[in-house]
């Protein structure tokens, strides 16, 4: 692997977000242990798309190596990135992609039907197969976010174990805490007959369970979604939420650098069927599109919960 280079990340939101800002300290321990230089910028609002762009242009003027980004939204950065391409820099998303031709390789947590199908299966269960549920998620063009969303529609709407549920909205409290936190209120209070939430956002699943855990809905109104299970645990243990499940982010953050760094050092150019090893040494192989699975999302429960510390 080449030293020197400088491997910037730009995650969807900077402060506020303990599992970006675990996968920037995977990606920096990684970058530093190539001997080289580790950069972060981005907007504090995981909103901001314009200002994400702005920063992908900054780095493309510095001539950074590499440009790893969780990207706000598919579209938007497409301009900026192809220009930092054009320019020679590798560029990667991790956790939220881009269209495949804005970038060389996407780093992704887990493989979206089989994430996917857990949370609805672990939901549809609880609530006994029938009833109102909602999806409470984190901001509206988030690339990842939509791309579960749209997968959880499809199985509802396709697996006839599903027919009697009924998802009657989707929600964006924008991976803010506080408006995470009222916008369950505001669904219980619309939706009087709900059984159930998914929040498949690490802030969305954490206000969301701080919600009905001082509610009488605890208990009756059944959560799951994607939280760390140190975000959960409080919450796994007083009865409001039965599962959850998440990588590791801190993982997340190195194979994202490992594989801008292999990017780099033309080990791979991020066509389909390219291997490389990853920082444990085993093989990733990239897939249709250039992309990259981190692996299997693990289910926190009352029984294992204790054994992750993350
Ligand atoms: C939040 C963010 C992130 C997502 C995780 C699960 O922190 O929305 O993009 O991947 O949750």
């Amino acid at each position: 692997m080449k030293k020197g280079m400088t491997i910037a990340f730009v995650p969807k939101q900077l402060g506020g977000n303990l599992y970006l800002e675990a996968a920037s300290k995977g990606g920096k321990g990684v970058v530093e242990k190539l001997a080289s230089t580790f950069k972060e910028v981005g907007t504090t609002d995981s909103t901001d798309t314009s200002g994400q762009a702005e920063y992908i242009d900054q780095l493309t003027n510095e001539g950074v190596d590499a440009i790893a980004v969780s990207a706000q939204d598919p579209e938007a950065l497409c301009s900026a990135l192809k220009r930092a391409m054009d320019k020679g820099i590798a560029v990667i998303t991790y956790d939220s992609d881009t269209r495949p031709e804005c970038r060389n390789v996407f780093v992704s947590p887990a493989d979206t039907d089989e994430l996917t199908f857990k949370l609805v299966q672990s939901l549809a269960e609880q609530i006994d197969y029938k009833g109102d549920i909602a999806i409470l998620s984190a901001s509206r063009n988030a690339t990842n976010q939509n791309t579960w969303i749209k997968s959880m529609k499809e199985d509802l709407a396709t697996d006839p174990r599903y027919t009697h549920i009924n998802l009657v909205t989707v929600a964006y409290g924008d991976d803010k805490d506080n408006e995470s936190y009222q916008l369950t209120g505001s669904l219980l209070k619309q939706y009087p007959n709900l059984k159930g939430i998914i929040s498949p956002t690490t802030i969305g699943v954490k206000a969301a369970a701080r919600y009905l855990s001082g509610s009488p809905y605890k208990g009756k109104v059944r959560l799951t979604g994607l939280g760390t299970p140190n975000d959960m645990r409080p919450y796994v243990k007083d009865g409001t939420v039965q599962s959850v499940e998440l990588w590791d982010p801190t993982e997340l953050g190195k194979l994202a650098a490992w594989t801008a760094a292999s990017l780099v050092s033309k080990k791979i150019t991020g066509r389909e069927g390219q291997a490389f090893r990853a920082t444990g040494g085993e093989f990733v192989t990239l897939k249709t599109n250039g992309v990259v699975n981190l692996g299997e999302p693990t289910v926190f429960t009352i029984k294992n919960i204790d054994q992750y510390n993350f």
